[in-house]
């Protein structure tokens, strides 16, 4: 099945309202991949500038709190993001999974609550060195895969990021065949979770994606598109990822 390419950009705990205009020229570069779609997810604080800065660009957040409102300290709901301007937000992240110790559960809430507010969502997955090497790394995605993924899980509103935790911002890649393999092995789950909505559900390679290895890691079986974090932080690197995907 054809799906449309998609490269999300995801700037961390980066940025300032000093440095959007780099969004501008992102923006430029997405307006003319017309055949590839492209998303940042910004720091919250920056989404509604975001929207002045780069008219026309899907910006998201990185976060999201379950619940509607109520007592969490220091969350932000999905109407709160989607009134800032947001139209989807990341979920999981290992950083997230790691620093805030957020469980498959919860996980699986937030994109529930993405999906019940109209906005779009990308559930990450992944690896850490140790389960890799010892042989778990497929058993354990595919434990998150089903413990997090929401219900009404489709196409039209979810993407799957594929992230292996040891490649995050540490400049090591998998190998091509790693990826297609693991990729390959997430489709796999997701037929058995969902049954044919999962081949035209977008599955996105995620962990030291720059613009020397997009068009290797893009080519890869299964592969749909990237999550690019330190690389998206200027338009000189972000672009020539987008122009990979093209
Ligand atoms: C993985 C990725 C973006 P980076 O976290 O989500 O970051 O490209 O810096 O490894």
């Amino acid at each position: 099945m054809a799906r449309r390419r998609l490269v999300a950009g995801n700037w961390k705990m980066n940025g300032a309202r000093a440095t959007l205009g780099e969004l501008s020229a992102i923006a430029l570069a997405a307006q003319q991949a017309g055949n590839v779609d492209v998303a940042i997810a910004l720091p919250a604080t920056l989404i509604a500038p975001a929207g002045a800065a780069a008219p026309g660009l899907t910006i998201g957040a990185q976060d999201v709190h379950a619940a509607p409102s109520g007592a969490h300290t220091g969350c932000l709901s999905v109407a709160m993001i989607a009134e800032a301007g947001a139209q989807f937000s990341i979920v999981g992240h290992s950083e997230r999974r790691a620093d805030n110790h957020e469980t498959d559960a919860q996980v699986k809430a937030k994109a529930e609550a993405l999906r019940g507010g109209g906005l779009r969502a990308i559930l990450c997955v992944g690896e850490t060195l140790a389960e890799r090497d010892a042989g778990q790394a497929e058993a354990v995605v595919a434990g998150q895969l089903t413990g997090s993924l929401p219900a009404g899980a489709a196409a039209d509103w979810l993407s799957i990021a594929y992230e292996p935790v040891w490649a995050i911002g540490t400049g090591r890649t998998p190998t091509v065949a790693d990826v297609a393999s693991m990729h390959a092995a997430i489709r796999a789950t997701l037929r058995t979770l969902i049954g044919p909505e999962a081949d035209a559900m977008r599955l996105l390679y995620g962990g030291s994606v720059t613009g020397d290895n997009a068009a290797e890691l893009l080519g890869a079986g299964d592969v749909d598109g990237a999550l690019v974090g330190g690389a998206s932080l200027s338009a000189a690197k972000f672009v020539p990822i987008i122009e990979a995907a093209v």
